[in-house]
């Protein structure tokens, strides 16, 4: 029974240590989402709502293919970041709540530009 009860625990070690690479690899992974292309031109942003994971990280590449423009958001972690045709601006954030966030271009770049949002839904 005791030789038993030994096997089994041996067994049981052996599982876990033969899960704990894969479990150690997904607590450490910072965002397993791919990045989101996300696009500005005159006078708005495509898409114009993304959709995010709360407490994950996540990555935008921006572009431009018309004009300058920008984004900022103290809610979401995101800092000031100047969207210029010809490169892709690399952003990563954690969202900390829930909810939709409305980021309005910061880049004064036109007569659309009041209208120039792009909307984050943290679910
Ligand atoms: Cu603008």
């Amino acid at each position: 029974m005791e030789k038993r009860r030994s096997i089994l625990r041996m067994s049981l070690i052996c599982i876990l240590t033969a899960l704990s690479p894969a479990m150690t690899f997904a607590d450490t992974a910072p965002s397993s989402a791919p990045p989101l292309a996300v696009t500005a031109s005159n006078y708005k942003f495509a898409p114009s709502m993304i959709t995010v994971q709360v407490d994950q990280a996540v990555t935008l590449d921006l572009t431009s293919t018309e004009g300058v423009h920008g984004i900022q958001s103290s809610d979401l972690g995101i800092p000031a970041t100047t969207i210029v045709p010809g490169r892709t601006k690399t952003v990563t954030f954690t969202p900390k709540k829930t909810g939709t966030f409305l980021i309005h271009c910061t880049v004064p770049c036109g007569p659309g530009h009041a209208d120039m949002v792009l909307t984050v839904k943290v679910t």
